[in-house]
């Protein structure tokens, strides 16, 4: 979440500090049962890129994006916009914690349903 309040101070400065090749990355992943839809599997940026994400699920629970720190609540059927900055390069997986899980399994992650690539610019 911090990164999402960094990005916002920075959209306020008008990304006057950010590399001239960045570029605007659009995604979409729209979850069932925690799986990415087919062809939205694999998102690819460069360093210092904005991605804008929008992110649907058939169920309640969190996507993680632990290389990010990013931890982004959806709702039932709710399209959540989230952006971020590609401050790191590498492979980096997104996951799935569905709410509805018995205690027991409630730390576990599902399969990673989405990588996101970063390249250096
Ligand atoms: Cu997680």
């Amino acid at each position: 979440m911090k990164m999402i309040k960094n990005l916002v101070s920075l959209s306020i400065m008008g990304f006057s500090y950010v590399h001239v090749n960045a570029a605007q990355i659009n995604a979409n992943l729209n979850l069932t049962s925690g799986l990415a839809s087919a062809g939205q599997q694999l998102i690819k940026a460069k360093k210092d890129d904005v991605i804008y994400l929008k992110v649907k699920s058939n169920e309640s629970g969190e996507l993680h994006l632990h290389a990010y720190q990013l931890e982004i609540k959806v709702s039932e059927n709710e399209v959540k916009d989230v952006s971020f900055k590609a401050f790191a390069t590498g492979r980096f997986t997104f996951e799935w914690h569905p709410n509805k899980v018995n205690n027991s399994k409630q730390m576990h992650h599902k399969e990673p349903l989405a990588t996101l690539e970063v390249f250096p610019q």
